[in-house]
């Protein structure tokens, strides 16, 4: 609707203004060498906005193809998620999420921060497609508003404007060689599914979960190869049913809950969230090669069928998993981080690659746990995720401690040595990049499955007060990457593991769910006021170290 030339024209005045933004960032190699890099407004190229005809299939260069060039032995991508970034809440006949609900209840969020607005990701893609082009990305992963598709959430109402708003995105990231990994569901549940069976701790979650997935599959399945079915349901489970400080909310106390069972309903959630994503792995594998009838499995799913190409394609539930590191090398101390580390990191991934829940939280929750039945657990298991998809931000130290049930540990940031781990701009996230290579071995000996990390990413202190000019040396991020993506690169080389990819979080500042606006985890600065994109020098570092070609000064963009 015009807007597309206007915005150039708006960048292009703009542009001689803030070319003299540029700042210089002397950048510190691992091996202490030093580089310049020169952050600044990201100005798009003109005519960037405009749409380009889709590239055939194959004409692009392979997105997961490692660039020569690269010091990593694995491909880079960046992601978001769509309450996150896209703002326009109540635009182009989206419906209500559980998150627009509990973000505009006071006192729920940082200030009452909502992703109304956000990034305005939904009005200004095109923009951000370009900035992932400077940046040489060819991978992003993103996430798809179930109610801008489905506004009550059930398939038989689609949302022609929903669709249409996606397929412009994915055929303007074909037409720019960016290979989408779609989320199917990062906690915007709708509300509609929340007010008629309280969404996922009611059986009816599953059917619905897998009827989007499959429509989403048939919308998007030829131009999207890659997806993932559920964020993270060892976070959304555990923050919106048992502390109720995610949407939906729900807790046992009623000084902040209105409603809730914090001992039976996040476990009721864990469950149904099991069986969902094996019902939306069953439609995917069904619906490739449905037309022919042929199982269709990982890379051996690009088929003819018919005559026709069918596209082949990937698919995994994401896992927020931290590391637990002995705090000591005692056997006491050994066993206690183990343990800590099956209870959580075990969490879905033993359902998944074993079929049921693992030791550690079965002894502790004893009934409270819902048990798989025999048909359920050979479902889960005939319908086996592709990769394990690794979101990772954080470990500490864990030691035995008999008096504290129910693991019998404890668990600290500062090392038996006195070391204290360094903390991010989020109270919960703390420096410990060794923990990443650690935590891949352990993946990797437990499942043997291939991994791909989806997230891993850090909010820098004080970025969040500061003037946009003294933030964009993020020298802070730019370590933590290097020290994370150097022991990822380790855990590849030398411990056997099967790591296929890293997504940096994020590729924008946004809205930090609870936190709103208050914490920042992009590579690229955003403007909240004037929602300009800035280069932070971190993805400048990440772009010339995945050997991108890209660039190194925002001036020269
Ligand atoms: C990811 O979760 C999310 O997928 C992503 O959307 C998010 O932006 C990113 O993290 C950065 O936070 O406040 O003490 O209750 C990572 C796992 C689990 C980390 C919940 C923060 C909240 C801790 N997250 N946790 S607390």
């Amino acid at each position: 609707m015009g807007w597309g030339p206007l915005v150039a024209a708006i960048l292009l005045c703009l542009s001689s203004s803030t070319r003299a933004q540029t700042v210089e960032c002397t950048v510190t190699e691992l091996d202490g060498s030093t580089s310049t890099l020169r952050p600044g407004p990201f100005v798009p190229p003109a005519g960037a906005a405009s749409a380009a005809a889709p590239a055939p299939r194959g004409a692009c260069p392979n997105p997961l193809a490692v660039p020569a060039a690269s010091k990593a032995p694995f491909f880079l991508g960046s992601a978001t998620a769509a309450y996150q970034v896209e703002g326009a809440a109540a635009e182009g006949g989206r419906g209500p999420s559980i998150w627009d609900t509990f973000s505009h209840l006071p006192g729920k969020t940082h200030e009452g921060d909502t992703g109304d607005r956000a990034d305005d990701f939904y009005h200004r893609w095109a923009n951000d497609i370009a900035l992932m082009r400077s940046l040489g990305l060819r991978n992003f992963r993103l996430s798809l508003s179930w109610t801008r598709l489905f506004p009550n959430g059930t398939v038989g109402d689609l949302n022609p404007e929903g669709v249409a708003f996606y397929d412009g995105l994915f055929d303007a990231l074909r037409a720019a060689c960016i290979e989408p990994w779609v989320t199917l569901y990062h906690w915007d549940l709708p509300q509609a599914l929340q007010d008629e069976y309280g969404g996922w701790v009611d059986e009816r979650i599953v059917e619905d979960f897998a009827a989007y997935a499959q429509a989403a599959f048939d919308l998007f399945g030829d131009r999207v190869k890659y997806w993932f079915t559920l964020n993270e349901p060892e976070t959304f489970c555990p923050l919106g049913y048992e502390t109720g400080t995610f949407a939906p909310g729900r807790c046992s106390d009623r000084t902040r809950c209105l409603e809730g069972n914090s001992s039976t309903e996040p476990h009721l959630c864990a469950y149904h969230a099991v069986l969902a994503h094996a019902a939306a792995v069953s439609a995917f594998r069904q619906g490739f090669c449905r037309s022919c009838g042929q199982a269709c499995s990982l890379e051996a799913c690009s088929l003819e069928c018919a005559g026709e190409s069918v596209p082949g394609g990937q698919i995994g539930m994401t896992n927020a998993i931290g590391w637990a590191a002995p705090y000591t090398g005692s056997a006491e101390d050994v066993a206690a981080a183990e343990r800590q580390q099956s209870f959580t990191g075990a969490w879905f991934l033993d359902p998944l690659y074993r079929g049921d829940w693992p030791a550690e939280r079965k002894a502790v929750y004893g009934d409270l746990l819902p048990s798989f039945t025999p048909e359920q657990r050979r479902f889960i298991l005939d319908n086996p995720q592709d990769f394990i998809a690794l979101q990772h931000y954080t470990g500490n130290y864990v030691y035995q401690n008999a008096t504290n049930p129910p693991l019998l540990l404890s668990s600290t940031t500062k090392s038996s040595d006195g070391y204290q781990l360094p903390q991010a701009d989020s109270p919960w996230l703390f420096v410990f990049p060794k923990a990443l290579r650690s935590l891949l071995g352990w993946l990797h000996r437990r499942y043997g499955a291939p991994i791909i990390i989806t997230e891993n990413g850090v909010s820098a202190p004080g970025e969040a007060s500061k003037p946009v000019l003294e933030v964009l040396c993020d020298q802070f991020r730019l370590s933590y990457f290097q020290q994370y993506i150097s022991n990822a690169t380790a855990a590849k080389r030398d411990d056997g593991v099967d790591l296929r990819g890293y997504f940096a979080w994020s590729l924008l500042d946004n809205f930090e769910w609870a936190d709103g606006y208050s914490k920042r985890f992009g590579i690229t600065y955003v403007d909240f006021d004037s929602l300009a994109r800035y280069y932070k020098a971190s993805a400048m570092w990440l772009s010339s170290w995945f050997g991108m070609g890209a660039v190194t000064s925002a001036a020269g963009a």
